[in-house]
């Protein structure tokens, strides 16, 4: 049987839903859905009854910055997004987004993060890798319909993932709560003045809607990469089949491209690659202290993260992709377009 979701047709069907508790902390799949006779191909799990019907607009990140203190609002929001053509996913998300828009700070800034929880029955919450904090204070559950305000210092530099980290936290970053926050080195890396062109480009897998059962014994059924944009015009997509292979990333012969990677899982490892280049530059995590030297693939663990700096030589086209290619049949893969 083919694992996907027909969501269009199960809008209004009278099946169970996936139940989670007020407080959040606990799935329960009431019941198995019948799908012998139905055109539904296979469904165990549906939309949370109280976000049936609910398609939130995306809402703009917000950052203010004054002196080292940045002002960085978010909101938790429950908005569709098309994975492939035959799957639309509920997902929750921050701002709309799935990854989240990606979050610029500078090392040694103060963060003074904003959650405003648009959803209207499910608490969420903020856990930024990037981060010293007691995670049950500084992470903890903001209500449907409040808001919370936590503060951070950003004292180490890197490439962080940032995710929801209510329980079942499986389920909030499956479902699609989860992004990346840059934190850029105070001394910059050794080799910031060799670079033209900077990209973000996650990695996240996607699982059978809302299914904890599919998200922990299961296989992905979309495994995307995405990217975000670090400024205004620059592309920005959600984590979609062929989102960087249908608006592709572009340079020029010589550029040396530098990408912010990280891979957000939630289960699976990523096995990084850029087909026809090697990475010359590698900074593990984004550390300037991790500087690796002529790498092929670079490993992420499931949250890890790197800045990866390559040159395009030859007009073409450079596809990256994760080399376990199981994974690339499934919509791991990019592509940057190179010019003269
Ligand atoms: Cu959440």
């Amino acid at each position: 049987m083919k694992k996907q979701i027909k969501f269009g047709l199960l809008v209004g069907l009278s099946i169970p839903v996936l139940l989670v508790s007020a407080c959040g902390d606990q799935l329960e799949n009431t019941e198995k859905l019948d799908t012998t006779d139905k055109n539904i191909e296979t469904v165990s799990a549906q939309v949370f009854a109280p976000h049936e019907g609910i398609n939130q607009e995306p809402v703009p990140l917000e950052v203010e910055r004054d002196g080292t203190d940045v002002f960085v609002k978010m909101t938790a929001q429950i908005t569709d997004i098309q994975l492939d053509n035959d799957t639309l996913y509920k997902a929750w998300t921050f701002n709309g987004e799935a990854p989240g828009p990606v979050v610029v700070v500078n090392e040694g800034d103060t963060i003074h993060f904003t959650l405003d929880n648009m959803d209207p029955a499910v608490p969420h919450s903020m856990d930024f890798h990037a981060v010293h904090t007691a995670p049950n204070v500084g992470f903890a559950n903001v209500m449907p319909h409040e808001e919370g305000t936590f503060v951070y210092q950003a004292n180490s530099p890197g490439v962080f993932m940032y995710h929801c980290g209510t329980e079942p936290v499986l389920a909030h970053i499956a479902n699609g709560m989860h992004g990346v926050i840059i934190v850029k080195p105070t001394d910059g890396y050794p080799t910031d003045n060799e670079v033209d062109k900077e990209f973000v480009i996650i990695q996240n897998e996607w699982y059978d809607y809302n299914d904890m059962g599919d998200m922990i014994e299961g296989e992905p059924n979309q495994v995307v990469f995405s990217t975000k944009a670090l400024e205004p015009g620059q592309v920005n997509t959600n984590g979609t089949v062929g989102a960087l292979i249908d608006t592709p990333l572009e340079a020029k012969v010589g550029d040396k491209i530098r990408f912010y990677i990280n891979n957000i899982g939630p289960n699976e490892i990523s096995s990084f690659h850029v087909i026809g280049t090697i990475m010359e530059d590698v900074y593990i995590d984004g550390h300037p202290a991790n500087h690796q030297k002529g790498m092929q693939t670079v490993g992420l663990p499931a949250s890890g993260g790197a800045v990866v700096e390559f040159v395009v030589k030859e007009p073409g086209e450079y596809k990256f992709v994760t080399h376990q290619f199981e994974h690339v049949e499934k919509g791991a893969a990019g592509k940057i377009i190179v010019t003269e």
